[in-house]
């Protein structure tokens, strides 16, 4: 099945020792003598760079002479992780490496836990990005991702006495993985004004003049596929200022603090990422990276498309882009501007090659997700973009008061700009328009944008214009690598990992769902895979979990939507329980650990106050004498991607129980039960294809529909509702002051009880704790729960991100993929 042999690879250990000291004692100028573990990740990291950039050179030149179309995915967030355990089994050379560096005295386990991990992102939709990324280089496809190279990713979550600390990421002291491109550079201008000039035949041209400049920087990184030479690439732009813009009258003037603010105004651009998922604040930096980044990737491709010297009705054809949400909406405008600013094509020709090369995807339905920005600070920032987009407007709304004559009222509802104080563009609406294709991220999400957000787009347009996507994850990250064992077990059962790169072949498996010895080494792994994560518990937080109890996993960002907050009353509901019971009652009951953690958004004080009440509920309940190893929770220092491949694994129960309607997909779900562990879910998202796919007796749901949460809400907010009795408990027992001050979550029991409980928390508690019991239960018959597990895994493989990415390359991008030189 390893397609792979080329000379690039490192045949033995010692060819793989000698780069990797070479590295160790040159690049890094340390003696083999003073070689600390940091000192030999930097080797080996370096010696598998090389062979990554050897194989990308190849895969460069061999995407360009193939000249087919080329797929460029723009995503403001990548959370990539780290890289170097992903570089060696990707390339099938970490036997090698493990055995050199274990001649060393390393372990490598230690080395890969020295990276850094690369979190240039909020959750789901970064790490959606970092999956397309590897599907497409495993899949062949020629493919780049642009992204914006922080300078500080998403925060470290620190925990002090129960309380969420930011502290900044500052993870470019050592980054193996990039190549810094000097050379390849675009000034990008903000501000300014628009000059109007009429040319000698009459014609009115628009020209953007003035402003500031800041110059990007291109830095690259390599993506390796797995079991295929091809290794695409992922650009980011680094913010520096300008050359010109450096005052060296200033300067020499002895204003040095003066002279540098420029470059340090320029500088802040790429300086950090937003840390708000599901969250649009309008800030003025955001929309300054958003158009940078935006511009100088618009400006990299048209350079590159400029080089094969094809006339401009051929773009479209050469390339397609994907815009991932509606963060580099503003490359629409800004094409529709290079091409008739800068090249002189005609309004309506530039404006259907527009159309033509995005693809846009929407990732949220909620309101204070969508982003709008305001017009005097696009005026301000972007005038010339302003005057484009009003073009767009003016064009679009003609056409569709042509179409619809007689509703005036679907004017104002589509527009672009939103008639509001001040005005406001409605980015969402101006993805829509200028793109082919609108995607959603599972059933129900794309069915929800038709009938909800787009609802008279789709009138507009027709419905085919929108379709589906469903989310997936790669398997090689989420199983190979997080779940080595796991991987070696089914491989030894398929005859082969060909199920990593045909994740459908995952459902041979079921053929072994009897098969005793293949359960109890399954079974073996989860428990390992248990004591692994106990392990991370006792070191981070000083308690001790029995690996033998439920594990019961919620991590994701916090937020209301999420209804962490749900879990935590569950847990409490529990807790009290146990308090009731007598001694015969508690032993018949299973051993829970309840298991958080997330990153709140810093501004965002009720997230904040969930974390602090899961916090303080673990202090009371993990020292009480009664409960015991009955129950212990836990909230999970700073959660990221390397920490998510140690959880993952160990779950036996995850919980992804957003309230119906408001998690668009959900991605996590699909890991856990990769990774053999059951979910407990509402009917939302990705959760509903997950259990058509492995069956409803395989996955706990409970909760109230989507179509019915409108209603709900009314009830809450006219009256026929009443608190729920169980939840009334809970809340008796916070407010009693049981789990510290309680005037620290009245905001949070407030918001459920006197205003309108927008979450519908206490609608579906009542069938949450009674889900739970059952999976009590359930867990008891550990046979039949082995069962679900196992038939789960093996119905897993539509949800590999190489699906997802075929599904785009047909739906929306129409690009084949190119061999690698070798394998042609
Ligand atoms: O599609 C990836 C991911 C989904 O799995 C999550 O359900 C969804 O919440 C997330 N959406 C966003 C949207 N935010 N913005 N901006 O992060 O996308």
């Amino acid at each position: 099945a390893w397609k792979k042999n080329t000379p690039q690879e490192f045949q033995t250990k010692d060819e793989f020792l000698s780069e990797a000291v070479r590295h160790i004692e040159t690049t890094l100028a340390r003696s083999l003598f003073n070689c600390d573990e940091s000192a030999a990740y930097g080797g080996t990291a370096l010696a598998f760079r090389d062979r990554l950039v050897m194989e990308w050179n190849k895969t460069q030149q061999n995407q360009t002479t193939a000249d087919q179309k080329r797929v460029y995915y723009l995503s403001l967030e990548f959370l990539m992780g780290r890289a170097l355990d992903n570089a060696m089994l990707n390339t099938n050379m970490k036997g090698p490496a493990k055995d050199g560096m274990g001649e060393l005295g390393f372990r490598m386990e230690d080395l890969i836990s020295q990276e850094r991990d690369a979190a240039l992102g909020n959750g789901g939709l970064g790490r959606l990005a970092a999956c397309f990324l590897d599907s497409m280089a495993t899949m062949n496809y020629p493919a780049w991702g642009y992204a914006l190279r922080y300078k500080y990713g998403i925060f470290k979550q620190e925990i002090h006495d129960g309380y969420q600390v930011e502290v900044p990421d500052y993870w470019l002291d050592f980054n193996p993985w990039e190549f810094a491109r000097h050379d390849v550079t675009v000034n990008i201008q903000f501000y300014g004004g628009v000059r109007t000039y009429q040319d000698d035949n009459g014609k009115t041209h628009s020209s953007w003049e003035g402003g500031e400049i800041v110059e990007a920087v291109a830095f690259d990184v390599p993506i390796p596929g797995y079991g295929t030479a091809t290794t695409n690439n992922m650009r980011m732009w680094s913010s520096k200022a300008h050359s010109g813009e450096f005052d060296f009258q200033k300067f020499n003037s002895g204003d040095y603090e003066g002279s540098v603010a420029d470059t340090q105004r320029a500088e802040t651009v790429s300086a950090v990422l937003y840390p708000n998922d599901n969250l649009d604040r309008g800030k003025e930096l955001r929309l300054k990276q958003q158009y940078f980044w935006c511009a100088a990737s618009l400006h990299d491709i048209v350079r590159r498309f400029k080089k094969t010297r094809k006339p401009w009705k051929e773009f479209s054809n050469n390339v397609a882009i994907q815009l991932n949400d509606t963060h580099p909406t503003l490359a629409i405008p800004e094409l529709q501007r290079i091409l008739i600013d800068i090249e002189g094509l005609e309004w309506s020709e530039a404006w259907e090659i527009v159309q033509n090369t995005f693809g846009y995807t929407n990732h949220t339905v909620m309101q204070e997700a969508l982003e709008k920005w305001s017009v005097p600070l696009i005026q301000h920032l972007l005038p010339r973009h302003l005057q484009i987009i009003y073009d767009i407007n003016l064009n679009f709304l003609q056409y569709v008061e042509k179409k619809f004559p007689k509703d005036r009222d679907m004017l104002r509802r589509v527009s672009i700009i939103e008639e509001s104080e001040p005005k406001r563009v409605r980015m969402a609406f101006l993805a829509v328009i200028g793109s082919h294709k609108v995607n959603g991220v599972a059933e129900l999400h794309s069915d929800l944008i038709k009938t909800t957000i787009f609802k008279d787009f789709v009138q507009i347009y027709g419905p085919d214009k929108f379709t589906n996507v469903t989310n997936g994850i790669t398997p090689r990250r989420w199983l190979h690598q997080a779940n080595p064992r796991l991987s070696e077990l089914i491989a030894s059962k398929l005859g082969g990992h060909e199920f990593l790169k045909d994740l459908t072949l995952l459902n041979k498996l079921e053929n072994h769902v009897d098969d005793k010895a293949f359960r109890k080494e399954f079974q073996e792994i989860k428990y390992a895979n248990k004591v692994r994560l106990a392990k991370h518990i006792k070191n981070t937080t000083g308690v001790s979990v029995n690996p033998a109890a439920l594990f019961d996993i919620q991590v994701k960002r916090i937020h209301e939507y999420k209804r962490q907050q749900l879990n935590i009353f569950g847990v409490i509901h529990r807790y009290l329980a146990i308090k009731a019971m007598n001694a015969e009652e508690r032993k018949k009951l299973a051993p829970r650990v309840s298991i958080f953690g997330g990153k709140a958004a810093p501004g965002y004080w009720m997230a904040k106050t969930v974390i602090h009440l899961i916090c303080k509920v673990g202090d009371v309940v993990n020292n009480d004498p009664d409960v015991g190893d009955l129950l212990k929770v836990i909230f999970l220092e700073d959660y990221n991607v390397s920490k998510a491949e140690i959880i993952t694994p160990a779950s036996d129960i995850s919980e992804h129980i957003s309230t119906a309607g408001t998690e668009a997909s959900g991605t996590s779900n699909m890991k856990f039960v990769l990774n053999g562990g059951l979910i407990i879910g509402t009917c939302d998202g990705a959760n509903i294809e997950i259990t058509r796919e492995i069956g409803d007796s395989n996955i706990f749901l409970f909760g109230n529909l989507a179509e019915d949460v409108e209603e709900l809400r009314h009830n809450h907010l006219y009256g026929k509702y009443e608190l729920d009795d169980g939840l009334r408990k809970v809340f008796d027992a916070i407010q009693a002051g049981r789990f510290g001050d309680a005037n620290q979550f009245s905001a949070l029991v407030n918001g459920i009880v006197d205003h309108g409980d927008y979450y519908l928390v206490s609608d579906d508690f009542n069938s949450y704790c009674k889900t739970h019991d059952l999976i009590d239960e359930s867990y008891k018959n550990q046979e039949e729960w082995l069962t679900k597990c196992i038939t789960s895994v093996a119905r897993m493989g539509f949800f590999s991100s190489d699906r997802c990415i075929d599904e785009y390359a047909e739906m929306i991008w129409n690009v084949e993929p190119v061999k690698p030189k070798a394998e042609q």
